[in-house]
């Protein structure tokens, strides 16, 4: 089998980039390891920034999202028992985010992939890729793989590394070339899904003393709520009757706000890391999304960033296909680098400022609070906090 463009990984990133391929006329193929049943449920992320937004609609794939999703304007950020809004509209000149389920967006992307005859290849094993270290125009890189048993290989001009952070791409390239950046956090999140109307129109971030809590939402009849814990955590200890007071009390004001309760559907336990390896580009092997960073949830910003990725290298390739210009392809990493930084940054300062650290003292709680009081307070404060959750420009 041949092709332009390898991609391995049918995550948002592999999917928006065959997606914009294709629109540029460019040929590709997705590898995935799973089935399209398990990409399809998937339970991830569920903000989507105006730019993701603006991008899904601009490709066709945007019909349902715009039915189905949810536009907020603002979020909220609670401490204190009291709930401060930041009005994304009013400070970033009307801009917002959507709330709408990363696996909705799968099966959008798929079903778009699949109608206009582009082939995603699931369930495949044992994949592996060769011959991508090199820049001449001779050099071919393969990917191999199985299907159904069988071995086969796919030649490229090019591969896509879109295959996230347990994926192969990335380890495939040799000791040396990559620099890892990373820093592990002493938390994670416990998520549950609910069957209950979110109790609030837009999200809740909040500080509490015994841990950071998030209210957000997939549907006028679902929440999906967050508890800061332990990295370790065993659910088995965590039994919905205890999830329910801990929210409870975590979230509690003294406004006479009220949390509604529902039967859970789903729970898990998610870790929390900063990483970027650099460069995002080795020979002709370019790697995007999960699978070069790493972003805490705090910030909702691991999709959007993701899509933001391939929408540079979609460009890139789009040069070279149309005019043999390599200098959007040699920049792609430095291009990319620039913005997945910035949006670290936001992520990191979003989970310090409102999850609890171990050794912290009164000192440092006092802080936390005092920033959150300037970041709800003052107008700057709150822009810089609002432009980066709606999303910086792409490039
Ligand atoms: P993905 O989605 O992990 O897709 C990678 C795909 O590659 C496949 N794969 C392979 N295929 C072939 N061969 C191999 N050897 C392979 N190894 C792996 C995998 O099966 C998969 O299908 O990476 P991608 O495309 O880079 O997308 C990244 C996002 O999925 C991720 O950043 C977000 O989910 C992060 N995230 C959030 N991002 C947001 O923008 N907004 C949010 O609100 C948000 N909330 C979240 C999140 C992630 C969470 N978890 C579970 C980590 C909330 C949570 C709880
Ligand atoms: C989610 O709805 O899953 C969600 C929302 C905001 C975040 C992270 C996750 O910061």
């Amino acid at each position: 089998m041949r092709t332009q463009v390898g991609i391995v990984g049918a995550g948002p990133a592999g999917l928006v980039l065959s997606h914009l391929l294709h629109r540029q006329g460019i040929e590709s193929v997705v590898i995935e390891a799973r089935s399209r049943e398990y990409c399809e449920e998937r339970v991830r992320a569920g903000v989507l920034e105006q730019g993701t937004v603006d991008l899904l609609e601009e490709i066709g794939v945007g019909e349902r999202m715009r039915r189905e999703g949810l536009t907020h304007y603002g979020v909220n950020l609670r401490f204190s028992g009291r709930t401060h809004h930041i009005d994304f509209r009013e400070l970033t000149g009307g801009r917002g985010i959507v709330i709408y389920a990363q696996h909705e967006v799968i099966k959008d992307l798929v079903k778009a992939r699949l109608a206009s005859k582009g082939q995603i290849l699931f369930d495949v094993e044992d994949v592996s890729i060769r011959d991508f270290g090199e820049t001449k125009s001779s050099a071919k890189p393969t990917i191999l793989f199985r299907k159904e048993g069988e071995a086969q290989q796919l030649t490229c001009d090019f591969i896509a590394g879109c295959d996230g952070s347990h994926g192969i791409c990335r380890p495939s390239i040799p000791d040396g070339v990559l620099t890892l950046f990373e820093r592990v956090y002493p938390f994670a999140w416990l998520g549950i899904l609910a069957e209950a109307p979110p109790s609030s129109e837009e999200l809740i971030y909040a500080y509490h003393e015994r841990g950071f809590a998030l209210l957000s939402m997939r549907s006028p009849q679902i929440s999906r709520l967050y508890l800061q814990c332990k990295p370790d955590e065993n659910l088995v200890e965590w039994s919905d009757e205890r999830i329910w007071e801990e929210l409870h009390t975590r979230l509690a004001t003294t406004e006479g706000w009220r949390l509604i309760e529902g039967p859970i559907i789903q729970k898990g336990v998610t870790g929390m890391r900063s990483s970027v390896v650099e460069p995002m580009q080795y020979g002709k092997l370019f790697i995007a999304g999960d699978a070069a960073h790493i972003v805490p949830p705090t910030g909702a910003k691991g999709l959007n960033l993701a899509v933001a990725d391939v929408r540079v290298l979609a460009r890139a390739f789009g040069e070279y296909y149309a005019s043999g210009r390599q200098d959007l392809l040699e920049a792609y990493s430095k291009t990319c680098l620039r913005r997945v930084w910035k949006v670290q940054r936001f992520s990191w300062w979003m989970t310090s400022m409102l999850h609890l650290w171990e050794n912290e003292n009164a000192f440092d709680h006092r802080r936390q609070l005092a920033e959150l009081d300037y970041v709800t307070s003052s107008r700057a404060a709150s822009q810089t906090l609002a432009e980066n959750y709606v999303g910086l420009p792409m490039e």
